[in-house]
């Protein structure tokens, strides 16, 4: 191969350069860490600066080829570490491949930065290459949008810049607005599209460190004790959902995504509980804390004549607000004083007991349905049975439940296996994520990746564990462009479980299975799909392991990664 012969011109200016190496270095001073990039012409610029960034130590720096993919690992990486991720990409339909990940960050609440490179003003509307209209792009789902001019050399350009980056950031944060959320910063560059950088710049560091805005001052709204109220935690809801439910006596109905599901108040089995008439019937007033996606049981609950419902949010621009049944809406809220002693009177602690009580016996009648029987003759055969069953869902998230613990992160993506989670998993402090802001099928691995690589981060690593990501076949399918590494950055420990059932098989259980043909409904429901994950895994470069029993199961989820890895799971259908 004949070797490249690199002309550099170092006395070359560009003010694209100049102007991209101050926004970054601010950025990297105000704290934040990492910068996915995807590469492009119009971008280079900011490219190159980040790439010297990263050499200096600034940034972790995170190079993807398709944009959606880039896109969903800046949003696993800020949910883990609340602070927003940088995406960097170029012109044209790059933009455009990020809008699921910042739908699904607008409606999460999730901050995020989006530098798109753009064609300057006498380059736009005349077809020139590349260029489509970029600044709100996004629409609604931006906090703010930016058109910034092509820089050209004025002496105050780097100032501009820096201002731009605390503006900027402060947006995706929502210090103002108590709103975090993507942030598109469309940065227009002229020729020449970027220089030789002056060698050995100096080392940045951050002198600032960007957290999520929270709350500040007391309670807002004060609860009295009353009418027979019940928590609920839906997605993102956070331990202040437990620590009310603990304090006033109340049942704590907590989803497997609410970072609630833990605590004596627990009531994992609320969906049968809440259609009996002597508990769910009974209920007078929901408090409800996160975005609660996963039952038909809590909105109509919710919408029934004579509940009062409260609802909190500590940040977010929209109120969860079903049948617009809902109360009273706060920022933050407490229990009075007298709310602990009521908890204490018998009345309290019968409303509570009966909850936990009923809860339980349906856990310990679902587990005695499980057992086997044990006889003296038939104790080895029967226990051999059980670990070469196939594998159910149910067993499948159980396992996935044991395996997790504190240091670990699991991702649930969207689809029937979080619903069985959801149903049967026992309280656990445990992290536990899943992009329910729109609950889509895509971008499930990215931002399991994202999180992996936010939590295993050298030198202070905030989970020495593994990210577990557990999802469907076509999920999987979905994101599949995502297992596409870049040689040389960090593989994390990552465990990506597919429930391999041949499609889409949540939508068996609705409605349309009993009305639809029985061949439309396969064709355009079910969707079924037939790919060999282990090809897959050899062509992505990923370890690949398959589990058809529980004792497989079992095996594969105790031996700790080292790397990425596929688990493949069959299920039935
Ligand atoms: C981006 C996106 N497209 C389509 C949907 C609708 N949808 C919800 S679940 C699902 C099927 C998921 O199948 P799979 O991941 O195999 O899970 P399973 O239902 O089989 O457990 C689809 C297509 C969605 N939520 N998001
Ligand atoms: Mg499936």
């Amino acid at each position: 191969m004949p070797e490249r012969v690199v002309v550099v011109n170092p006395h070359q200016k560009s003010p694209a350069s100049d102007f991209s190496i101050a926004l970054l270095n601010e950025f990297v001073l105000l704290g934040l860490r990492d910068l996915v990039l995807c590469p492009g012409a119009r971008s280079q610029a900011l490219a190159l600066a980040a790439a010297e960034l990263e050499r200096a130590g600034g940034i972790r720096l995170h190079v993807r080829t398709d944009e959606r993919s880039a896109g969903f690992l800046a949003l696993g990486l800020a949910l883990e570490t609340g602070r927003p991720a940088l995406v960097v990409v170029t012109s044209g339909t790059a933009v455009a491949n990020l809008h699921p990940a910042v739908l699904e960050a607008h409606h999460a609440g999730v901050p995020m930065i989006l530098l798109t490179a753009d064609r300057p003003t006498e380059l736009r509307g005349i077809r020139s290459n590349q260029t489509t209209v970029q600044p709100g792009i996004f629409g609604v789902a931006t906090r703010l949008c930016l058109d910034v001019p092509a820089p050209v050399g004025e002496p105050d350009e780097t100032g501009i810049a820096a201002a731009l980056a605390r503006q900027t950031t402060d947006a995706a944060t929502g210090v103002f607005t108590a709103a975090p959320g993507p942030v598109q910063v469309n940065l227009a560059f002229r020729e020449p599209l970027s220089a030789a950088l002056p060698a050995g710049l100096p080392p940045v560091a951050p002198v600032a460190s960007v957290a999520p805005v929270a709350s500040t001052g007391g309670p807002t709204m004060l609860l009295a004790p009353g009418p027979r109220t019940i928590v609920v935690a839906g997605d993102g809801a956070g331990t202040e959902a437990e620590e009310l439910a603990h304090v006033g006596g109340w049942p704590l109905l907590a989803e497997v995504s609410s970072g609630a599901r833990f605590g004596p108040n627990l009531v994992v089995h609320y969906r049968e509980l809440l259609g009996a008439v002597d508990l769910g019937g009974e209920v007078e007033r929901v408090i409800v804390f996160g975005h609660p996606t996963l039952s038909r049981e809590i909105p109509a609950l919710i919408e029934r004549h004579g509940v009062e419902t409260i609802v909190i949010a500590p940040t977010g621009l929209e109120w969860y607000n079903p049948g617009h049944a809902v109360r009273a809406f706060t920022r933050s809220i407490g229990a009075d004083a007298s709310c602990a002693a009521a908890a204490r009177t018998p009345a309290g602690r019968q409303w509570l007991g009966r909850w936990v009580m009923t809860s339980r016996a349906l856990t310990d009648a679902a587990a005695d349905e499980g057992r086997v029987p044990i006889d003296r003759r038939g104790i080895t055969r029967a226990e051999l049975a059980v670990l070469r069953a196939p594998l159910t869902r149910a067993l499948l998230v159980d396992a996935v439940w044991r395996a997790s613990w504190p240091h670990d992160r699991l991702v649930l993506g969207a689809s029937r296996l979080i619903r069985e989670a959801d149903k049967r998993v026992p309280g656990k402090k445990i992290t536990v994520l899943a992009n329910r802001g729109l609950a889509g099928i895509d971008g499930t691995i990215a931002t399991a990746l994202g999180v992996a690589l936010a939590s295993q981060a050298e030198p202070e690593p905030r989970s020495v564990g593994v990210t577990r990501v557990l999802m469907g076949d076509l999920t999987f399918l979905h994101d599949v462009g995502s297992l596409l590494l870049a040689p040389g950055e960090p593989r994390p420990r990552l465990q990506v479980i597919v429930g391999v059932d041949g499609g889409g098989s949540i939508f068996d259980g609705l409605e349309v299975a009993r009305t639809a043909p029985a061949e439309a409904m396969e064709r355009v429901l079910y969707t079924p799909r037939n790919v060999d994950l282990r090809a897959l895994a050899a062509a992505y470069g990923w370890d690949y392991e398959a589990a058809a029993t529980r004792a497989d199961l079992e095996r594969a989820l105790t031996a700790a990664p080292t790397g990425p890895v596929i688990l493949e799971v069959p299920l039935v259908r």
